[in-house]
């Protein structure tokens, strides 16, 4: 009888953006041309994968393998596989759209290798579009996992393949059975504590060129910024969720599939341990995953404020981990929040600014707490002000970023919105250490991408506003165009998202009300655009 498979690759692919355009042939042609991923994305380990190969490693009858394609080419990863293909159970892949394309050559290539091994699929990609990519790539996928709550159903599914049973119930799942889409409904879960850095260069060495980009691209600036040296990042993850999901109530533009959870978290003494495991794996600057920290996990901050660990306090101030995290505008407002995080270590915060025109803010979904939309856009410029002040008074820096560009916006918003955001900055110039000013892009899951593959949506919405949009018929062609895909060109979606949406305004003068902020920043003394 033959050995049971007990690998199993958990991998992040490449940008799609990255790979040969040319070679799109054979499998064994995939190769990767030197993209720009491999210095922007390639500073820290991909805790996705990393959680997950964790936890998978830590049961018997599993070796679990990290390999990231952000540092590695398609060549690279797929002679690994080759190499281990009569022992490999499984390949999982993590796939949000950025990268998607590049999954599927990864899942043809790897079936093309040994047919026996399964091919699992999750990430915010597999969760919005699970059916398109079902329907269309349904081939090469085994299993598919939505949502962030995944870790027992897929060990129940891995345990199934590998002794060869009948496949069962999978909590989180959706698959292709006998030609049906299956779903099997999440189940609640822990988050996962889990993590074992010493996977980071088991199966290929990535730690070196992870720090040798983090000390390049960010371990200067972020001294000359704050004053702090730090040698080595890596995300840590000690929540997730917003406090918007609780009434399914993202802003236009997020992406985040929260899954079946709105909010899952660690409490203090276990958050404590997260940071203090990353720690003592020699990281420093600790990048906490959690999408909005001061308003969903303000009880989170302070209790772990109260609690600090010996181990912690024992260090010089000066030598704690650096903790960075996200947090908006108007939930830093919160001093008593905001004090707790300074003094757990957290020295930088990205900040998305809800300031801007009344109209831009409904549009964009912001939360506006007062029903004449005139007065929330005051109450939001007014709290934005005061997170400013908070900000100073606890030393903690922004990092400011905007989203330009929304369904019906037109000249006359553009215009107050730009000029909203220089005030903004002007106020801040002291605490915003830096700031990135988007394009609005329409990603899969986000209502704005709805709104590409739904002319009725986008008319009820627009009509809502007060705001013209294209016509029927122009909608209707480009939701032919994005509906049931699971493969498209995001800089083409940017191009029709503005030509349907934004009739009165063009990707041209959209770029240069962004330069024009740009601009104002570097009056002003603030970094523009790059990572923290
Ligand atoms: C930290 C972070 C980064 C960091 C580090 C990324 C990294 N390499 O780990 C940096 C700054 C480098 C980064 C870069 C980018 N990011 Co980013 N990032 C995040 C953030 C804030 C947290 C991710 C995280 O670590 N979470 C904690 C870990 C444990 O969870 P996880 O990775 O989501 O994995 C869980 C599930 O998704 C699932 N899962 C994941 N993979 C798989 C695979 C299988 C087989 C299964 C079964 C399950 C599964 O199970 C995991 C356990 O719960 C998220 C927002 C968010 N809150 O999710 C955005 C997010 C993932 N990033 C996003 C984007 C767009 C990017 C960039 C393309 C940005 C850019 N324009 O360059 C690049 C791409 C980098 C890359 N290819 O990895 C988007 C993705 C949107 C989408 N639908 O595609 C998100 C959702 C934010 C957003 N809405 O804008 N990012
Ligand atoms: S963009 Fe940020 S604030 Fe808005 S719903 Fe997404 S995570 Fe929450």
């Amino acid at each position: 009888m033959s050995e049971p498979r007990v690998v199993v690759f958990f991998v992040n692919p490449p940008n799609s953006n990255d790979l040969d355009a040319d070679d799109v042939g054979e499998a064994s042609d995939i190769v990767v041309s030197k993209g720009i991923q491999h210095t922007d994305w390639a500073n820290f380990p991909h805790l996705g994968i990393l959680s997950l190969a964790s936890y998978v490693d830590a049961l018997p009858g599993f070796e679990g393998c990290y390999v990231d394609g952000v540092i590695h080419p398609l060549e690279r990863i797929l002679a690994v596989i080759r190499e281990r293909a009569g022992r490999t159970l499984a390949v999982c892949l993590s796939a949000i759209t950025a990268n998607y394309e590049a999954a599927i050559r990864i899942a043809g290539a790897v079936k093309s290798i040994d047919s026996n091994i399964s091919i699992v699929i999750g990430n915010d990609h597999f969760t919005a579009l699970s059916r398109e990519i079902l329907h269309r790539h349904g081939d090469l996928i085994d299993c598919g996992f939505v949502g962030n709550e995944v870790y027992g159903g897929l060990v129940d599914f891995l345990r199934d393949r590998q002794q060869s049973r009948a496949a069962s119930l999978y909590p989180g799942s959706v698959r292709l059975e006998s030609g049906r889409i299956v779903a099997d409904p999440a189940i609640r879960e822990p988050v996962n504590r889990i993590i074992d850095y010493g996977l980071i260069d088991r199966t290929l060495p990535h730690t070196a060129v992870y720090t040798e980009n983090f000390t390049r691209r960010l371990g200067r600036r972020i001294l000359a910024l704050t004053g702090r040296q730090v040698r080595k990042g890596v995300p840590v993850e000690i929540g997730r969720g917003c406090i918007k999901f609780s009434g399914d109530d993202a802003c236009s533009f997020c992406s985040i599939q929260y899954g079946s959870m709105w909010k899952n978290e660690l409490p203090a003494d276990h958050a404590w341990s997260a940071v203090r495991g990353a720690w003592e794996a020699g990281y420093d600057y600790l990048y906490v995953t959690a999408d909005e920290l001061p308003l969903t996990f303000a009880r989170l901050m302070l209790d772990m404020a109260d609690s600090p660990p010996p181990w912690w306090c024992a260090l010089p101030v000066d030598e704690r981990p650096v903790l960075v995290g996200y947090a908006r505008a108007d939930g830093m407002e919160k001093e008593q929040v905001l004090k707790a995080m300074s003094e757990i270590g957290f020295r930088i915060l990205f900040v998305g600014v809800d300031a801007g025109a009344a109209r831009s803010l409904l549009a964009l979904n912001k939360p506006l707490r007062n029903k004449d939309p005139v007065a929330a856009a005051h109450r939001m410029a007014d709290a934005n002000l005061r997170a400013l002040y908070n900000a100073r008074a606890h030393g903690v820096a922004i990092k400011a970023g905007f989203v330009l560009g929304h369904l019906g916006m037109n000249e006359a918003l553009l215009a107050e919105n730009i000029e909203t955001y220089i005030a903004f900055l002007k106020a801040g110039r002291d605490v915003i250490i830096s700031a990135d000013i988007e394009l609005l892009s329409p990603e899969p899951g986000s209502k704005d991408f709805r709104y590409l593959t739904d002319p009725d949506e986008a008319e009820t919405m627009s009509d809502r506003l007060g705001l013209a949009i294209g016509s029927r018929a122009l909608r209707q062609h480009v939701a032919n165009r994005y509906r049931n895909v699971d493969i498209f060109d995001r800089e083409a979606a940017i191009d029709d998202y503005i030509g349907v949406f934004m009739p009165e305004l063009s990707k041209e003068r959209l770029a240069t009300a962004r330069d024009q902020v740009r601009g104002e920043c570097g009056r002003l003394g603030i970094v523009i655009g790059d990572d923290l």
